[in-house]
C-alpha cells in the first residue's frame, strides 16, 4: 500500500510539465511607445533587475495558492499601544510585525512543512529546517529586499522589534551583506504600515510559504449573538501546492490567528 502511494506520488511528480521549458513567445507590437507621444527610457534599478529573475522564476515554476483570513488582534494591539518605557514614562514604540514574527515562529514550529525547501524535488528530496530565520521584505529606493531576522525564536518581542529598524535601514543605506538575503525559513510581506488589506505574494525561493500582510482596521464582527468592535488584521498566506495543500494552510492560518488572538501572550511566550 505503501509502496503504491509511492509510486502514485512519484509517476505525478515524473509527469509533472517543466514549466522552464516552455518559452513563451516574445510579443513585438507594431507600433513603438513614441508613435503615440513623447517618452523617455531609462535604467532599471540594479536590485529590481537582479530580483526579476528570482520573481519569474517564482511565478513560473512555482504551483501558488493563497489563503486570505484575518485575525482578531484587538487584545494584541490595547497591549502593544499601552507600553511605556519604565524611566521615562514614554510611549514605547513597537511594531506590530515583531509580534507576527514571533507568531510566524510557534506556528512554524506546529507545521514543519512550511520551514522547508523542495529545491531538489526532481529527487523527490525535502530539506526540512530546524532554524528558524524569518525573511521581511523591505520597501528601498533601490527596490525591493528581504534580510532575514536569524534565530527570531531566541529573540523577545522587544528586540525584533529593533532589529526590524536596524536591518530595514541597513537595505535602505545599502549596508547589509548579501548573505543576509539568503538562508530563510518564510517570508513576512507587510503593507501594513501603507495601505490595503488582501493580495497575493509571490513566494521567495527556494523558500515554500509567504504571509502578507495588510492594514489592520476596526470592524464589527457578529460575536456571542451582538455585533462588537474589533480590531483585524487581513492575512495573505501563499504557499507552494506540491508540498502544502489548502486544508494544511487554512489549519495554518487558524493556528496564526490563535497566537495573534486574545491570549496571545501565553502563545508567545511558549
Ligand atoms: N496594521 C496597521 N498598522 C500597522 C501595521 C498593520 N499591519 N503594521 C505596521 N503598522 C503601523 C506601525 O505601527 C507604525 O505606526 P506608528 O508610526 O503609529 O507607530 C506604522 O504603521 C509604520 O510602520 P512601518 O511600515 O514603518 O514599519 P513596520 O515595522 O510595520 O514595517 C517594513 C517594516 C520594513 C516591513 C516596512 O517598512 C516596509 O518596507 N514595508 C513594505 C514591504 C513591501 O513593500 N512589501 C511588498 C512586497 S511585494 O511587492
Amino acid at each position: 500500500m505503501e509502496d503504491d502511494v509511492k509510486n502514485f506520488i512519484s509517476s505525478k511528480i515524473n509527469k509533472a510539465p517543466d514549466k522552464t521549458e516552455v518559452q513563451p513567445k516574445k510579443i513585438v507590437s507594431e507600433y513603438s511607445h513614441s508613435d503615440f507621444g513623447e517618452i523617455e527610457v531609462k535604467d532599471m534599478p540594479r536590485v529590481k533587475k537582479l530580483a526579476s529573475t528570482y520573481l519569474v522564476n517564482s511565478w513560473t515554476t512555482i504551483p501558488h495558492v493563497t489563503n486570505h483570513d484575518e485575525a482578531d488582534i484587538t487584545e494584541m494591539e490595547d497591549f502593544r499601544t499601552s507600553l511605556t518605557d519604565m524611566y521615562t514614562g514614554e510611549r514605547k514604540k513597537i511594531t506590530p510585525l515583531a509580534f507576527i514574527v514571533k507568531a510566524l515562529v510557534a506556528s512554524l514550529k506546529k507545521f514543519p512543512s512550511f520551514n522547508s525547501s523542495i529545491d531538489d524535488i526532481e529527487n523527490g528530496k525535502i530539506t526540512m529546517k530546524n532554524y528558524f530565520h524569518v525573511g521581511i521584505a523591505v520597501d528601498t529606493p533601490h527596490g525591493l529586499m528581504v534580510p532575514k531576522i536569524r534565530n527570531a525564536d531566541n529573540k523577545s518581542i522587544s528586540y525584533i522589534s529593533n532589529e526590524l529598524k536596524i536591518v530595514s535601514d541597513q537595505c535602505r543605506n545599502l549596508k547589509i551583506d548579501k548573505k543576509e538575503f539568503f538562508g530563510g525559513s518564510m517570508t513576512i510581506t507587510s503593507l501594513g504600515g501603507i495601505g490595503g488589506s488582501f493580495f497575493t505574494p509571490i513566494i521567495n525561493y527556494p523558500e515554500v510559504a509567504i504571509l502578507g500582510v495588510g492594514k489592520a482596521q476596526k470592524k464589527q464582527i457578529f460575536i456571542n449573538g451582538k455585533f462588537e468592535t474589533r480590531t483585524m488584521l487581513p492575512l495573505s498566506l501563499s504557499y507552494d501546492h506540491r508540498i502544502i495543500d489548502g486544508a494544511e494552510a487554512a489549519r495554518f492560518n487558524n493556528d496564526l490567528k490563535e497566537n495573534l488572538g486574545k491570549n496571545f501572550a501565553y502563545k508567545l511566550a511558549v
